[in-house]
């Protein structure tokens, strides 16, 4: 690509850039045969590319900087609330930094920045023998330390690839992260408080204002079965990479419900109240993080009673290196790697594909650091011939359910979409 006056020698974003700009003049929106024109390069395994495919190469958008938010890089979905994404390059790490952590507000982030270990306190009642108010000094004496890799998505990431569109955040793949988070799990605080045979459900409570202002609406008040709640990997969490947490990721407190909806990991935690009965807080019924109980077809409604909560997230793979776009020698060997994941399973295997998947190319697969820690694979690849190509990720887990090529079962808010990532590379 040579049409970018400032780089003649078109480095591979400005290929990319360039190849924007071509499709955008050619006003084509729909992939197929007219986008490869505005590819600039060959395509060696067009032969394989399905009919109307849109190269990933076309679909990218520039990232809105969210440095204001002290995390530079990620795209801000919206501003009220705001929601931020971290673009799959940023994500690498083997832990995910507090700056390339995504954020999902529902309401207004509270005033919490002057909080004190001693100052914030944490509720325990309902179902319990004795109701507790620990401090998070009490907190950090009462309880076993416990440090570990907890994987956090939220349900909607990916809805943006549905067709028909749903309404929500329009998510591409970075609502997903995994530090490490280090707190006392939520099974010895409930022990401690003594569990009542009645209780069946958590219900959570946070410091946020509801986003009218209203002090007695909650933006999101979620729960999760006792079971996943004495789950020992769920925690009460007081730091993050073992620092304070961010203020938008929940300082000073939090929960961390690996494996399940982020939306269960309640944030500027005050309260958690044990029930007698399925947790009835704002967001746990109607149409939110939930999805009809049987296949609905694309773009049709299915009623609030044949909706069903939402347990454990899917398998998924990102390819977090290189980043799309990037250039190669034809015929040079090259890593691509990521990250593996799969809500209460382990991932038992990772291909990749080069020619549209077509074929598959069996990926270095890591253990997880602990369970429900994601896991790095790696591969080494080289492209046959110059010209365009796309790398495709597939990530199967250990019940054998596998990543699709495309967005799985349409569902009426966009949840759970686990289609395989897609980067473009162009050799030369
Ligand atoms: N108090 C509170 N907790 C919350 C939310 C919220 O709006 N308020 N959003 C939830 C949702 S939907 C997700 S996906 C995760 C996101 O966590 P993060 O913002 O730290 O990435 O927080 C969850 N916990
Ligand atoms: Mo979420």
């Amino acid at each position: 690509m040579t049409d970018d006056p400032a780089n003649p020698k078109g480095s591979a974003p400005n290929r990319v850039a360039a190849a924007s700009r071509a499709m955008t003049r050619r006003r084509m929106v729909a992939g197929g045969a007219g986008a490869f024109a505005a590819l600039g390069a060959p395509v060696p395994f067009r032969r394989f590319m399905p009919p109307g495919l849109a190269p990933v190469a076309l679909a990218q958008g520039a990232g809105d900087a969210a440095a204001d938010h002290g995390k530079p890089g990620l795209t801000v979905l919206s501003r009220r609330p705001l929601t931020m994404e971290t673009p799959p390059h940023l994500l690498d790490d083997d832990a995910t930094p507090a700056a390339r952590m995504f954020v999902r507000n529902n309401g207004l982030v509270p005033e919490v920045a002057g909080a004190r270990e001693e100052t914030w306190f944490l509720e325990i009642d309902g179902e319990v023998e004795r109701a507790l108010r620990l401090s998070i000094a009490d907190l950090k004496s009462r309880y076993e330390h416990v440090t570990c890799q907890l994987q956090m998505e939220c349900g909607g990431n990916g809805r943006k690839y549905y067709y028909p569109g749903t309404s929500g955040n329009q998510w591409s793949f970075g609502a997903v992260a995994c530090p490490e988070w280090t707190g006392a799990r939520l099974a010895d605080i409930l022990r401690d408080a003594g569990v009542k045979p009645a209780a069946v459900y958590t219900g959570h409570y946070g410091a946020d204002p509801h986003l009218t202002g209203d002090p007695d609406k909650a933006p999101i008040s979620r729960g999760v079965p006792i079971e996943k709640a004495m789950e020992p990997h769920t925690l009460v969490a007081w730091a993050m990479n073992g620092e304070a947490i961010p203020v938008l990721n929940g300082f000073p407190l939090r929960l961390v419900v690996p494996g399940w909806p982020g939306s269960c990991s309640q944030k500027w935690l005050t309260r958690i109240m044990l029930r007698d009965q399925v947790h009835d807080g704002p967001k746990m019924g109607g149409q939110s993080y939930r999805t009809p109980a049987y296949p609905v077809a694309p773009g049709t409604e299915a009623p609030d009673e044949d909706m069903e909560i939402i347990r454990a997230m899917p398998v998924k793979s990102l390819i977090t290196f290189p980043e799309t776009g990037q250039t190669r020698g034809a015929g040079a060997a090259f890593e691509v790697r990521g990250h593996a994941w799969a809500g209460e399973r382990a991932v038992s295997a990772v291909d990749v594909s080069i020619d549209f998947g077509r074929r598959w190319i069996k990926a270095d697969l890591a253990a997880p650091r602990n369970r429900y820690a994601w896991q790095r694979w790696r591969a080494t690849l080289a492209l046959p011939q110059a010209g365009y190509y796309e790398v495709w990720a597939r990530a199967t887990d250990d019940a054998g359910d596998m990543q699709p090529p495309v967005p799985p079962g349409w569902n009426p808010r966009g949840y759970l979409n686990n289609m395989q990532h897609r980067i473009a590379v162009f050799a030369v």
